[in-house]
């Protein structure tokens, strides 16, 4: 049987309306207008899978209240110095997320890092941006689209004069930056405990910059150099709450903003855990935890994926 034909948001909400008309007595097609299929209803959910589905979640709940009995099994803690053995036996290995101060004791960055600095040091070479992102709700799902470039001075001296969202440095814009970066490389240090050697990735923006609730589809090391970030943090177990319709992303976006926990009210019961990331700070966040970022002030950060384990979780992702 050929299938139906797929119909836009206007078509179907259209086609509804006739059905309606229709089951009253009314047609309500201009004359000579073709007949548009009947639309089917959703499928019901076979009640057995919709059944595994509730046990499954039931599960990861009740494995997720047990684990926070004990400080030493649940929430992020905070730590001072933990060795490559302690790292996986506690925190790579189980996935779960921990925040580790004064591993970086040292990097010249911390200390020279300052706006004028960078401005100096990068002088007008030209970099790749996320821009225009506060006038778009879709702004990560279409990444693409955002993609400017400009010379690293104007950029510095734009986002001082423009705090907010729409102008953000990120990760994204990596492979494009390496080059006009490089001079900055020089006051990074490593972190032979837990990765190989490679280069992290840059995050350079002002105070409110938003990266909404997602995941990630590898653990990711955040080493915040300059600045404060705000990070909210959800357990995989918390997924069934999340509305997770489109890819690594959650339709609630902002855990921390009641108009959207009015329109998903599942999501106010989600679990999680507030990081202010400052500098000096690395924040382990293991893979399919989700976690949102807001900058509280000018903000430079590194993320990592090239730990001395296998972080190769993203191969066996089930797309949609
Ligand atoms: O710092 C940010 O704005 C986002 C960082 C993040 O979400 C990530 O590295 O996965």
């Amino acid at each position: 049987m050929s299938k139906p034909p797929r119909l836009t948001t206007g078509q179907f909400a259209d086609a509804r309306m006739r059905m309606t008309l229709g089951g009253l007595g009314f047609d309500g097609r201009p004359s000579g207008a073709p007949v548009v299929a009947p639309i089917a209803p959703p499928p019901r959910p076979d009640p057995a899978i919709a059944l595994a589905l509730r046990r499954r979640e039931w599960a990861l709940d009740v494995a997720e209240r047990q684990r926070a009995l004990s400080p030493r099994t649940g929430g992020v803690p905070v730590v001072e110095s933990l060795s490559s053995d302690d790292f996986l036996d506690h925190f790579y290995a189980p996935g779960r997320p921990v925040v580790i101060r004064g591993a970086m004791a040292g990097w010249p960055a911390l200390a020279k890092w300052t706006p004028a600095y960078l401005a100096e040091t990068v002088g007008a070479a030209e970099i790749e941006y996320q821009g225009g992102r506060s006038g778009a709700a879709d702004f990560e799902l279409a990444k693409d689209r955002h993609r400017q470039r400009m010379p690293f001075d104007r950029y510095m001296a734009m986002i001082a004069r423009e705090p907010g969202n729409d102008a953000y440095i990120t990760a994204y814009n990596n492979a494009g930056n390496s080059a006009a970066l490089a001079p900055l490389m020089a006051d990074l240090g490593d972190l032979p405990r837990y990765l190989t050697p490679a280069s992290g990735m840059m995050w350079i923006g002002p105070a409110d910059t938003f990266t909404p609730l997602h995941f990630d589809l590898t653990n990711n090391l955040l080493a915040q150099i300059v600045g404060t970030k705000r990070i909210l943090l959800a357990p995989p177990s918390e997924t069934g709450r999340l509305h997770n319709r489109r890819h690594v992303f959650s339709d609630v976006h902002d855990l921390a903003d009641p108009a959207r926990l009015a329109n998903y009210p599942s999501a106010k019961a989600v679990r999680h855990f507030t990081v202010d990331l400052a500098a000096g700070d690395l924040l382990y966040i293991p893979i399919g935890w989700w976690h949102q970022v807001r900058s509280l002030s000018f903000s430079v950060m590194l993320t990592y994926t090239n730990f001395l384990w296998p972080n190769a979780g993203h191969e066996s992702f089930p797309e949609g």
